[in-house]
C-alpha cells in the first residue's frame, strides 16, 4: 500500500474574465502571479485595475464582483499517484461561488467562503496532464438573489443581501471599510492521493480545578484499514513525554490516554501570568506490514479556561471574567477586524507584526470580531506562542440573519469544520455566537423573549436565534471544551444587552449613542466591555497615500478625505468632541494631531477607569476593556489605534502606560455645596483629588507614591510622598482629598488655576507608572509661550533615542521627522519639570527631531 501523498497545485494557473469587458478581453487567460489569489489582487498587479484604496478608485473597481471569471491549472498527475486507492482534491477555501470541473467534469459546487471542501477524484483522473477549473458566479448577485427568495432583513453595514451568503461580511462596506467583493481561490488547492487518513484528529487537553492535566488523543481514519498506531507527545525541545505504540485502531478508530499529572507537563498561561509551554501530538498509522498509512502532528498545551459569572459584593449583577489556571486575569485588549481587504496578500510576517503590537502595548486579549473571517491558523499559532487570549466570534455580524433549512445547513457544516480546526489552540478562551446580533434584533424589536427557551425561533422575526442558542452551542459543545457566549454583546439572566451589571457590554454611547463625554467612562462601565471606541486620523503618510499626490484633496473636508471615512456623522462627531475639548486648528497636519490626541485621551481614561474597577475578589465590577478597534483593512480615518500600514496612533501608546502591570490613576471633580437648602448663591466649590494605583502581579507591591502640584502660570509647586502597598491583581485607592494648590472657590466667575497634578509609583528610583491630571476641558487653558516652556529634545547618545524634558508642564507631546516614520516607544507624552523621560526612537540614526506637536504648541 502506499503512503500518502499531498502535493499543493500553486503553479501555472491563469484567470479569465468570462466574456470579457472592462479588464481583459474575451478567452484572453492571464497568468496569475501568486497562487491562492483573487481577482482584484492580480489585476492590480498586472495593472488593469487603479490602486483601490487610492482617491475614489474603490468605485471604479465594482465592476469586479459583478462580473464572472474563471481560474485554471493544467496539472501533472504521476502514475504513483494514481496507484492509491484514493485521490482526492482539497480546495482550503473558495471565495466564494464556484463551479469546480476536473478534465471537463464538474466535481463541486462551492458556496460557503468559509468552508473546506474534498472532493474523491480518482475515477476522473489520468497520468499527466490534467485540467481543474473553477468557475465563478458573481456571490452580489447570488445573494440578491436568494434576498428575493427569503426575504430582505434588518442590518447595520453592508447591503442586505449579505445576510444570505456565507462570505466574510466586510466585503460588503462597513463603517471602516471599503465595498470590494473579492472572488477567487483564496486558499491552497491540494491533490492528496492516500489509502486511509486521519480524518479528525482530537487532542483534548483538560486541566482539572486543582490543575491537574490530563491528555486524551483520539482520531478516526476516512477508510477502514486495518491498522496500528503510534501516538507521541512531545515537548517543544523534542522530548518525548508519553507515548504508546501499536494503538489498535478499530472500526477506523482509536484512543489514547496519557498520564501527564505530576510535573510531566507545564501549564501554558496568558501574557503577564508566566509561560507559554506548547507540546506537539504526533500520530502515526500503519497498516498491517508497518508501512505508514498517515500522519498528524498538533501542536497544543495545557491550560484551564472558565468564564466567572459569580454574584458580587456590593454591585448588583455578575461578574463577567475570564479565569485562566485559577487566576482571575483582567482583560486589557484590542478588537480585530480582516488586516486587508484583500486577504491573500497577509503573510505571516505582518500577522506577526500585528500580534506583537498587542504584546508590546501591554495588551492580553483579541477579539476576532464576526464581519470579518476565522483567521487562518497562523494567527492562533502565534496567539498561543506570545499569550494572547483569544475571544473568537462566529462570523456573523450585525443583522437579523435568516434560519431556513439550507442556511442552517450551511452554518452547521461551517461551525463544526471551524470548531475541529480551532479548538486545540490554548488562546482560544471563548466562542461568541455572533457580533450585535442580539441587539440589532432589540432596536429593530424584532420577537426576543429572553424567557423564552423553547419556541422553534425559526418561525419568529429572528429566526438566526435558532442558530445562536442551538446549532452554534451544539457543534462547540460536541467538539471542544470551550465557553460558548451567545452574542456579543449578550447579558444573559434575562437581561438586555445594554446592561451593565451582567455579561459583556458594547459601549458605544461616547461616539454613536447618546454621545456622551468621554469623561463619563465610570458611568458608562460595564462587567465587561468588549467594544468601546474613537475615531482619529492615521498617520499624515497613510493619508498621503490615500490622496495619491492629489494635493488640490489635502484638506479635511475633501471629498477624498470623505471616501476614507466610512462612519455615520463622523465629521459632527469628530468635530464635537474636538470641539467640546480643545481650541484646535483645522488644517489637514492639525486635524491628524488633535484627532489622534483626543482618541488617546478618549481611550486611555476608559482603561484607566475600568482598570480601577477591577477591586479584588468579589468586586471584579469591571474585568476587561476591548478597545475597538486595533487595526484597519485599508488606508482609513477609523476607530482604528494603529493604521493599515501598522503606524501606531498616539492611543496605542496611552493605552499601553494605562495597562502596565503598576499604573496610578487620578480623578479631579469639583464638589459644590451650597451654603443653605434655599440659595442658589452662595456656595463653595471644592476640587478634590482621587488617586488609586493598579497591580496586574500576583503578589502585593511596595512603592513610593509620588505626588506633585504645578502651577501652568506661577513658580508655585508642592509636593509629597507616602509609602503604599498595591494589593495583589486589583486596584488600590490611595488617595482623597483637596486638590493641591486649589482652594475654594464661592463664585463661578473666580477662574480656578491651572494646576496640573502629576503622580509617580516609584521603587527604588524606578518609575512603576506615572500620569498626569490636567484641568479640563484643555480649551479652556491659557498655554504660556511656546518658548518660555524651556522644552528641549535631546538624541541619545545611541541615535535610537531621545530624552524629553522641560520646565513647565506640557501636554500631549507627539514626535515626528521628515521622511520614513520612526518606532517610537511612547507618543502623546506628557511631561513635566523634574521629571525628564527617554523614548526609544528606532529609525530616527542619530537625526534630530523636527516636528513637535503639543497642547498650546501655537498652532490654534
Ligand atoms: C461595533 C462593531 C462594528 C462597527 C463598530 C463601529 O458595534 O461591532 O460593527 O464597525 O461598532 O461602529
Amino acid at each position: 500500500m502506499t503512503a500518502s501523498s499531498l502535493t499543493t497545485i500553486s503553479e501555472g494557473w491563469s484567470f479569465t474574465q468570462i466574456g470579457g469587458g472592462q479588464g481583459t478581453e474575451e478567452g484572453e487567460w492571464l497568468a496569475c502571479s501568486e497562487f491562492p489569489t483573487t481577482v482584484h489582487v492580480e489585476l492590480l498587479k498586472l495593472k488593469k485595475i487603479p490602486d483601490p484604496f487610492i482617491g475614489l478608485h474603490e468605485w471604479d473597481v465594482q465592476w469586479i464582483g459583478e462580473t464572472e471569471w474563471a481560474f485554471k491549472n493544467t496539472f501533472n498527475v504521476k502514475v504513483s499517484d494514481l496507484a492509491a486507492p484514493n485521490v482526492d482534491l482539497v480546495f482550503e477555501g473558495v471565495d466564494t461561488f464556484a463551479s469546480v470541473k476536473l478534465n471537463g467534469e464538474e466535481i463541486l459546487q462551492t458556496y460557503n467562503q468559509f468552508l473546506n471542501y474534498r472532493v474523491p477524484v480518482k475515477k476522473l483522473l489520468k497520468a499527466g496532464a490534467n485540467e481543474l477549473t473553477l468557475t465563478f458566479e458573481s456571490a452580489f448577485y447570488k445573494g440578491r438573489d436568494l434576498q428575493k427568495q427569503h426575504g430582505k432583513f434588518a442590518l447595520w453595514n453592508g447591503d442586505s443581501s449579505r445576510l444570505h451568503i456565507r462570505k466574510a461580511q466586510y466585503n460588503y462596506g462597513w463603517d471602516w471599510g471599503p465595498v470590494l467583493m473579492t472572488v477567487g481561490p483564496w486558499r491552497p488547492i491540494h491533490l492528496h492521493a492516500y489509502t486511509a487518513r486521519i480524518a479528525s484528529l482530537f487532542a483534548r487537553t483538560s486541566v482539572s480545578s486543582s490543575l491537574s492535566p490530563s491528555l486524551t488523543v483520539s482520531f478516526s481514519l476516512s477508510h477502514e484499514v486495518a491498522s496500528t498506531a503510534s501516538v507521541v507527545l512531545k515537548d517543544s525541545s523534542g522530548k518525548v513525554i508519553a507515548q504508546e505504540s501499536k494503538v489498535q485502531v478499530k472500526d477506523g478508530e482509536a484512543q489514547v490516554k496519557f498520564e501527564v499529572g505530576g510535573g510531566k507537563v507545564e501549564l501554558w498561561y496568558p501574557i503577564g501570568y508566566g509561560k507559554q509551554p506548547t507540546y506537539t501530538v504526533e500520530v502515526a498509522v500503519l497498516d498491517e506490514q508497518n508501512n505508514a498509512l498517515s500522519n498528524q502532528t498538533q501542536k497544543i498545551a495545557f491550560r484551564r479556561a472558565q468564564v466567572v459569572q459569580d454574584e458580587l459584593i456590593d454591585q448588583e449583577g455578575r461578574t463577567f471574567l475570564f479565569e485562566i489556571n485559577g487566576i482571575r486575569i483582567f482583560c486589557g485588549g484590542s478588537n480585530w477586524i480582516p488586516a486587508d481587504s484583500f486577504l491573500t496578500t497577509m503573510t505571516p510576517e505582518r500577522y506577526r507584526a500585528w500580534l506583537q503590537l498587542l504584546i508590546d502595548g501591554n495588551q492580553n486579549m483579541i477579539r476576532v470580531w464576526g464581519g470579518g473571517i476565522y483567521e487562518p491558523d497562523i494567527f492562533y499559532d502565534i496567539c498561543d506562542e506570545l499569550g494572547i487570549m483569544v475571544w473568537q466570534d462566529f462570523m456573523f455580524g450585525c443583522g437579523q440573519y435568516p434560519a431556513y433549512d439550507s442556511f442552517v445547513k450551511n452554518v452547521t457544516e461551517e461551525a463544526e469544520q471551524q470548531v475541529q480546526r480551532l479548538r486545540h489552540h490554548p488562546s482560544l478562551v471563548i466562542f461568541a455566537g455572533n457580533n450585535e446580533d442580539y441587539q440589532l434584533a432589540e432596536a429593530n424589536k424584532l420577537d426576543l423573549d429572553y424567557s423564552d427557551e423553547t419556541s422553534d425561533f425559526r418561525k419568529t422575526t429572528f429566526p438566526a436565534r435558532h442558530i445562536y442558542e442551538r446549532v452554534l452551542p451544539a457543534a462547540v459543545k460536541e467538539h471542544s471544551d470551550i465557553h460558548y457566549h451567545r452574542s456579543s454583546p449578550y447579558s444573559g439572566f434575562g437581561k438586555v444587552t445594554t446592561n451593565q451589571q451582567y455579561g459583556d457590554l458594547h459601549q458605544w454611547n461616547v461616539w454613536h449613542g447618546s454621545q456622551e463625554p468621554w469623561h463619563n467612562w465610570d458611568i458608562l462601565a460595564g462587567r465587561f466591555v468588549s467594544e468601546f471606541g474613537m475615531e482619529a486620523y492615521p498617520d499624515i503618510r497613510t493619508v498621503d497615500y490615500w490622496l495619491g499626490g492629489n494635493k488640490a484633496e489635502r484638506f479635511p473636508q475633501s471629498r477624498t478625505m470623505n471616501n476614507h471615512n466610512k462612519a455615520d456623522g463622523f465629521e459632527r462627531r469628530l468635530e464635537l468632541y474636538l470641539v467640546e475639548n480643545f481650541k484646535h486648528a483645522f488644517d489637514v497636519d492639525s486635524y491628524v494631531y488633535y484627532t489622534q490626541v483626543m482618541q488617546a485621551e478618549t481611550l486611555a481614561s476608559a482603561y484607566r477607569l475600568w482598570r480601577r474597577n477591577w477591586r479584588g475578589k468579589g468586586r471584579e465590577y469591571t474585568a476587561g476593556a476591548l478597545v475597538w478597534q486595533i487595526n484597519d483593512c485599508w488606508p482609513v480615518t477609523s476607530w482604528a489605534i494603529v493604521d493599515y500600514f501598522l503606524r501606531p496612533k498616539p492611543a496605542y501608546f496611552t493605552i499601553a502606560r494605562e495597562l502596565r502591570p503598576f499604573t496610578v490613576g487620578m480623578t479631579r471633580k469639583e464638589v459644590k455645596t451650597f451654603a443653605n437648602e434655599r440659595s442658589a448663591a452662595f456656595f463653595t466649590i471644592e476640587t478634590v483629588l482621587e488617586v488609586w494605583g493598579t497591580n496586574s502581579t500576583l503578589s502585593e507591591k511596595k512603592a513610593t507614591l509620588e505626588v506633585t502640584a504645578f502651577d501652568l502660570h506661577s513658580d508655585w509647586t508642592e509636593t509629597w510622598s507616602k509609602e503604599v502597598i498595591l494589593a495583589a491583581n486589583s486596584s488600590t485607592e490611595l488617595y482623597k482629598g483637596e486638590l493641591p494648590g486649589q482652594p475654594k472657590r464661592t463664585k463661578v466667575s473666580e477662574v480656578p488655576k491651572t494646576i496640573i497634578i502629576s503622580a509617580r509609583l516609584l521603587d527604588n528610583g524606578t518609575v512603576l507608572g506615572r500620569y498626569s491630571n490636567w484641568p479640563e476641558p484643555f480649551k479652556y487653558i491659557h498655554f504660556p509661550d511656546v518658548k518660555d516652556l524651556g522644552l528641549k529634545i535631546t538624541t541619545g547618545a545611541d541615535g535610537e533615542s531621545v530624552e524629553l524634558s522641560t520646565q513647565k508642564p506640557i501636554k500631549g507631546i507627539v514626535l515626528d521627522v521628515d521622511g520614513d516614520a520612526i518606532q517610537w516607544s511612547d507618543q502623546a507624552i506628557d511631561l513635566v519639570p523634574g521629571d525628564p523621560q527617554v523614548i526609544k526612537a528606532k529609525g530616527l540614526k542619530g537625526r534630530s527631531v523636527c516636528k513637535v506637536r503639543f497642547l498650546g504648541d501655537g498652532s490654534a
